[in-house]
């Protein structure tokens, strides 16, 4: 737990698995302030059950290292499940058991997303930034051609990792997961999110997870596809479509920020006590609609970072935090936007930020 006062945030850092990142848990345990990993069994497609053998394989491993396993990012939520396909109500049943068999270890929270087809989208994801490093990027004008296009891209480029949302054999027939899709506009996708969360909240209380949704990144429609998690009017809507303290979000500041007219900060005020899960990231906007991903601190980039902190620290946040995507730096080998170094840097900007803050109202 971060920081000597009674509230505190706890901090996680995003990790995928033995073989499976090119970061070891050893050098996690260096960076002061983590406590927590978050997770995944990243080799299941949505839709299947996870055992709770291999939930436990990952529960030793992570204990030898003093860390907990209270959230997981992501259980991926099946395509039947959001364009409201025949076996839907058994891919919820499925999604219910691995909650329970996640309960059983303990884990609070689990973070999903209910975008269509993709999941977040970059046309760049090395895109060299001025200072000799390199970082995720948005070119808004390669979006309109060939969605085929930008995944064989992204899939050339992920450094022999396969990365979540963009696993090769869901991709592979990438117009037959649009045909999917075709009779489900934005409303039908509104009412079977509020399906789904319906059907999943008495579990939800009974196993004391909760769940927290993750924004669209970006927040706008992409290659015809709707997108429901784009503004504060969208979070108010799903806050209150399931009115339920277990209905809650992971609020990723970089991926709400992405659009200038957001005040991610303003969102955290107002529903602070439903964001059980925060992502802090920093997004710097070009006039043509393009966006770069920067370093974390405030100056670097536009969401307001500070801002958005202390409206967590105001607020009493004591939820998990972790930061997002960083750049790549020092010449690190790894995951596009999740190396070590900098969100290790941008670890101890929100700590040194919050701390501050801490000592300010007189907490240590
Ligand atoms: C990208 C991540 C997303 C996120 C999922 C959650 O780096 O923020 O892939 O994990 O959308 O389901």
């Amino acid at each position: 737990m971060i920081g000597s006062g009674d509230i505190s945030m706890k901090m996680g850092f995003r990790w995928y698995g033995s073989g499976n990142d090119s970061i070891s848990l050893a050098d996690i345990r260096q960076i002061p302030g983590v406590s927590e990993i978050v997770w995944a069994l990243h080799h299941k497609q949505a839709g299947e059950v996870w055992e709770r053998d291999e939930i436990r394989a990952v529960s030793d491993e992570l204990s030898r290292y003093g860390f907990g396993m209270s959230v997981v990012e992501s259980v991926n939520v099946h395509d039947d499940i959001k364009t409201a396909g025949a076996d839907r109500d058994r891919y919820i049943e499925n999604y219910r058991q691995t909650l329970k068999n996640l309960a059983a270890f303990g884990v609070k929270v689990v973070c999903y997303n209910f975008m269509p087809v993709f999941d977040w989208t970059r046309t760049d994801l090395f895109h060299p930034l001025p200072d000799g490093s390199t970082a995720l990027y948005y070119e808004k004008s390669r979006i309109r051609q060939d969605p085929a296009e930008m995944a064989e891209y992204i899939l050339s480029e992920t450094k022999g990792f396969t990365m979540p949302g963009w696993e090769p054999e869901r991709l592979a027939d990438l117009s037959g997961l649009f045909a999917l899709y075709r009779d489900t506009d934005k409303e039908a996708l509104w009412a079977n999110l509020k399906y789904f969360l319906e059907a999943l909240m008495p579990t939800c209380h009974e196993c004391d997870i909760k769940m927290a949704i993750h924004p669209d990144d970006p927040p706008w429609d992409i290659f015809g596809l709707p997108r429901l998690i784009v503004d504060g009017a969208a979070v108010d809507r799903l806050l209150s479509a399931v009115d339920d303290p277990y209905n809650c979000l992971t609020l990723c500041s970089g991926s709400l920020g992405a659009d200038p007219a957001n005040n991610v900060s303003e969102i955290v005020r107002r529903h602070c006590d439903r964001i059980a899960f925060a992502h802090i990231r920093n997004v710097k906007h070009f006039d043509n609609g393009d966006f770069s991903e920067t370093s974390h601190r405030d100056c670097d980039g536009d969401v307001g970072i500070l801002e958005i902190i202390r409206a967590y620290h105001d607020c009493g946040f004591d939820g998990y935090i972790r930061p997002d995507h960083g750049r790549h730096i020092w010449g690190e080998k790894c995951r596009p936007g999740y190396g070590l170094y900098d969100r290790a840097l941008g670890i101890m900007y929100i700590l040194g930020a919050w701390d501050m803050l801490d000592r300010l109202e007189g907490r240590h």
